[in-house]
C-alpha cells in the first residue's frame, strides 16, 4: 500500500472543555449586557455605527457566534496555506497534540465587528504558537509574541471570526502607542473589571481576576 501524505486541518488551537465553554459563554453575555448598559458606551453609540440614543441590543448586534469556541493556533486551510505542513512537523506541536491545557483570560473585549477574549498565552504554550502570527497582520509593528492570541465570542453578521485576531492587535497596537485608553467605568459579578475606550468604538474590560478555562490542544478537521 502507498503511504497517504498526512491530512492538515483547517486550524490547530486550544479546544475548550464543554463546562467552560458554558462558562465563557455566559460571561461573555453578562459582559456584553454590563457594557451595553453602561451610560459612557451609550454616550458613545455614533463610534459603535449606531445612532444617537438608539436602542442598541449588543447581544444582537453580534449576531454570530462560533460553534466551538476555541483559540486558534495556526490557520493551515487543510495545508492551502503556506507553512502549515512545517508547522505540523514541529515536535513540539506533536509533544502538545491532544493534550490538555489552561487558557489564561486577561480581558474581554468588544468592537464594531467583534466580541473576543484576550487569552495571555504561557511559555508551553508559545512552542506551539506560529512565528510570524502577529507579523502576518501587522508587518511593522513589533508586537509581542502572542499578542494576537485570543477566543472569538461573536461577530456582527457581515464579519469573519478572523477579523476578532486583527481587532485584538489593533488593541494591542494602541495601548503600546498610548498608555492605556480612557478609564471609562467598571463592571462587577462574573465580569469585575475596568473598563476602558480606545476611540473608533472600541472597547476593552481588564478582568481584575483573570478567568482560567481548560483546553485541549488539537486540530479541527470539519
Ligand atoms: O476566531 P478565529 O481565531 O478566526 O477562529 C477561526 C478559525 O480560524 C476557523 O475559521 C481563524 N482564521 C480564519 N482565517 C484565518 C487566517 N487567515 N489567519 C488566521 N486565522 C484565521 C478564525
Amino acid at each position: 500500500p502507498t503511504l497517504e501524505k498526512e491530512l492538515l486541518p483547517l486550524y490547530f488551537g486550544w479546544f475548550l472543555a464543554k463546562r467552560d465553554e458554558d462558562f465563557l459563554r455566559k460571561t461573555s453575555h453578562d459582559f456584553l449586557e454590563q457594557l451595553g448598559n453602561l451610560k459612557a458606551f451609550k454616550k458613545r453609540l455614533p463610534a459603535f455605527g449606531y445612532e444617537d440614543k438608539q436602542k442598541l441590543d449588543l447581544l444582537k448586534h453580534f449576531a454570530k457566534s462560533p460553534n466551538i469556541l476555541h483559540c486558534t493556533a495556526k490557520f493551515c486551510d487543510y495545508g492551502k496555506v503556506l507553512g502549515s505542513e512545517e508547522y505540523a512537523q514541529q515536535e513540539a506541536v506533536k509533544k502538545a497534540y491532544s493534550r490538555g491545557y489552561t487558557l489564561h483570560i486577561s480581558a474581554l473585549f468588544a468592537t464594531p465587528r467583534t466580541v473576543g477574549a484576550q487569552v495571555d498565552l504561557t511559555a508551553d504554550q508559545l512552542l506551539v504558537w506560529p512565528l510570524d502570527a502577529e507579523k502576518e497582520v501587522m508587518p511593522r509593528d513589533n508586537l509581542p509574541r502572542g499578542s494576537r492570541a485570543h477566543i472569538t465570542l461573536g461577530t456582527a453578521a457581515e464579519v469573519q471570526d478572523v477579523q476578532t485576531g486583527i481587532d485584538l492587535l489593533e488593541f494591542v497596537k494602541l495601548q503600546q502607542s498610548r498608555s492605556d485608553g480612557e478609564n471609562l467605568g467598571e463592571l462587577t459579578g462574573l465580569v469585575a473589571g475596568k473598563v476602558s475606550y480606545c476611540d473608533n468604538g472600541m472597547w476593552m474590560l481588564n478582568l481584575s481576576r483573570k478567568i482560567e478555562v481548560k483546553s485541549i490542544y488539537s486540530g479541527y478537521y470539519g
